[in-house]
């Protein structure tokens, strides 16, 4: 498999090879610090970059519209069946391109066009796909939202079910993408149950913790749980739903035909690579730490003088308010001086926020990709120091300067895809 590729890239498309050799040295040279991204292994790299790209398999298992598809299955069913063990699920379709369409598969699967869902406020930590007005899932259903506290910056389930009691929504929308907070799937089950609604768990971004028991498990509580594979699970871009097995024909039929045409096997294998990874010993281990890595990040920052939302964390991300009411810089200005300096972040609007979502006034922070590196709690001290005296002097040449000799020296300790970096590096000096 190693010895694979004859053909080089390099020759056949040099301006692509040199778009992904620059991408590698970006990604070796720079702090990764967005919430939502990771480095995947080198296996599951191989088995994305694998001859499956080349195979339609419309169908499912067995149960196929086209021929010469049974090593596809045998791909596709070990990703079910890991998938199913790793969350304890009765039943898991790996074929979602994306979070999006896991989401839009289980609209379709469990609601008709026009019924009431209640979802999570998207500056309140919720999603595009939960609600929002210009996104399929706003566009078609009636939304009313829910959100936290403004004193706490936590939900407010108190709130939640008054809101469910007045709504009466078909379906309560779970889950988020920029909350720092443990989500309560048992609280959230009871307030459907109490007003006669199903409810869809989407744990893109905590998928990994739920998957070794560092956070609850929404399964037990929600008839619908949907995660994207690439964030804190660290498999390939794409996305899976997990349902209780009532749901299990509607879901594989909105997935196919319904949303999707033929399933990206390549990708189908990947996700049961990084599902296999997902199932060693070790891999809570490397939970654990990106959780004792956050709460390290977080006092270090709050010993800085930074404001978090919620005033901390406890999962694997952490909102920075960076604009202050107007005292501090703008979430825009703050990733623009973080990624002059490589540390990578998102702006972010932060809960009832003043400015746009294209200004904002948070940045988000999370350490997965870091901790994958293998970087420890006396580094995101570090980090947490370089970022505090980023923002608060943003244009200062001297500080400048510092944090990227910093961000050099703590980089090259922690070496990412050493192979095909040595590689990178050495084409590079030999071209110029
Ligand atoms: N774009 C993802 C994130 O960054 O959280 C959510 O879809």
């Amino acid at each position: 498999m190693n010895n694979f590729f004859t053909a080089n890239l390099a020759e056949v498309d040099p301006t692509i090879a040199e778009a992904i050799d620059d991408e590698v040295r970006r990604q070796s040279n720079g702090l990764e610090l967005i919430a939502s991204e990771n480095f995947v292994s080198e296996a599951v790299l191989q088995a994305m970059g694998s001859v499956f790209t080349n195979k339609y398999a419309e169908g499912y298992p067995k149960k196929r519209y086209y021929g010469g598809c049974e090593f596809a299955d045998v791909a596709e069913q070990l990703a079910i069946d890991r998938a199913k063990e790793i969350f304890g699920a009765e039943h898991a379709n790996v074929q979602p391109h994306s979070g999006a369409q896991a989401n839009m598969s289980v609209f379709l699967a469990s609601l008709q066009h026009g019924d009431k869902i209640l979802g999570m406020n998207l500056s309140h930590g919720g999603h595009l796909t939960h609600g929002h007005p210009m996104n399929f899932s706003g566009i078609n259903y009636e939304v009313s939202d829910y959100g936290v506290n403004k004193e706490s910056e936590q939900i407010d389930y108190d709130k939640l079910q008054r809101k469910a009691e007045e709504a009466k929504p078909k379906m309560i929308v779970c889950g988020a993408s920029a909350y720092p907070r443990t989500i309560d799937f048992q609280r959230i089950g009871e307030i459907a149950r109490s007003v006669s609604a199903i409810v869809m768990a989407d744990i893109a971004h905590i998928a990994g913790m739920v998957a070794v028991g560092l956070h609850p498990s929404p399964v037990p509580h929600c008839e619908f749980v949907t995660t994207t594979t690439h964030k804190t699970l660290r498999g390939p871009r794409g996305g899976l739903i997990l349902c209780r097995e009532e749901f299990a024909k509607p879901v594989d039929k909105a997935i196919f035909p319904g949303v999707q045409g033929g399933p990206l096997v390549h990708i189908i294998a990947a996700k049961a690579v990084a599902f296999g990874e997902a199932l060693q010993a070790d891999f809570k281990t490397y939970q654990q730490q990106i959780l004792d890595n956050a709460q390290a990040l977080a006092d270090e920052l709050k010993a800085q003088g930074m404001r978090l939302v919620s005033n901390g964390t406890d999962n694997h991300l952490i909102l920075i308010d960076v604009f202050e009411n107007g005292k501090g810089i703008t979430g825009k200005e703050a990733e623009k001086a973080l990624d002059a300096v490589h540390i990578t972040v998102n702006k972010n609007t932060i809960p009832f926020d003043t400015n746009s979502p294209f200004v904002a006034s948070g940045v988000r922070i999370g350490t997965p990709a870091l901790s994958t590196r293998g970087m420890k709690e006396a580094e995101m001290r570090e980090i947490g120091r370089m970022i505090a005296s980023i923002i608060r002097e943003p244009n200062s040449e001297a500080v400048q300067t510092k944090v990227k000799r910093e961000v050099t020296e703590l980089t090259e300790k922690f070496p990412m895809y050493p192979t095909r970096y040595k590689e990178a590096k050495t084409e590079a000096i030999s071209a110029s």
